[in-house]
C-alpha cells in the first residue's frame, strides 16, 4: 500500500534492522522499545489490522504466530517467557494500520495489560 509505512519498511524504502524474514512475513526491532527486546512481525502482504482479517488472511495470520515464537526462540525469550501484543484500533493506542505483533521480553513485564 503506497502511504503505508510498515510496506514502506517491507520494501526497503525506510531502513530498519530485520530480525526474521519468510516468504509471509518481517520482523523487525521497534523504533521504541518499551522492553529489552521489542521486535514487531508483520505479514508482508498489507492489511490494516485484526479488525481487517478475515477466512482469506488465515494463512498469513499463521504465518506471523509462527514468526512470533520464531523471534522469541532467536531472541532467547523461550526459557523465561515472552508476550506478544497487537493493538487495533484507537482505544488500544494502534499508530500504524498495518497488523502487526509486538514481541516483548527481556525482563519481568507487569501483570497490567490495561
Ligand atoms: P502500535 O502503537 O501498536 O501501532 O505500534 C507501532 C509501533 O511501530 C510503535 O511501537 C513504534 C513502531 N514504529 C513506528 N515507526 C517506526 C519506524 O519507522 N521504524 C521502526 N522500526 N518502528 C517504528
Amino acid at each position: 500500500m503506497n502511504n503505508c509505512l510498515f510496506c514502506k519498511i517491507i520494501a526497503g524504502d525506510i531502513p530498519s534492522t530485520k530480525v526474521y524474514e519468510d516468504e509471509k512475513v518481517y520482523a523487525f526491532r521497534d523504533i521504541n522499545p518499551q522492553a529489552p527486546t521489542h521486535v514487531l512481525v508483520i505479514p508482508k502482504q498489507h492489511v490494516t489490522g485484526m479488525s481487517g482479517i478475515d477466512e482469506a488472511d488465515d494463512a498469513t495470520l499463521a504465518a506471523c504466530l509462527r514468526a512470533c515464537k520464531k523471534v522469541a526462540e532467536l531472541e532467547g525469550l523461550t526459557e523465561n517467557g515472552f508476550r506478544v501484543v497487537s493493538n487495533c484500533g484507537d482505544h488500544a493506542c494502534q499508530s500504524v494500520h498495518h497488523l502487526h505483533f509486538h514481541v516483548l521480553g527481556g525482563h519481568q513485564l507487569t501483570e497490567n495489560m490495561a
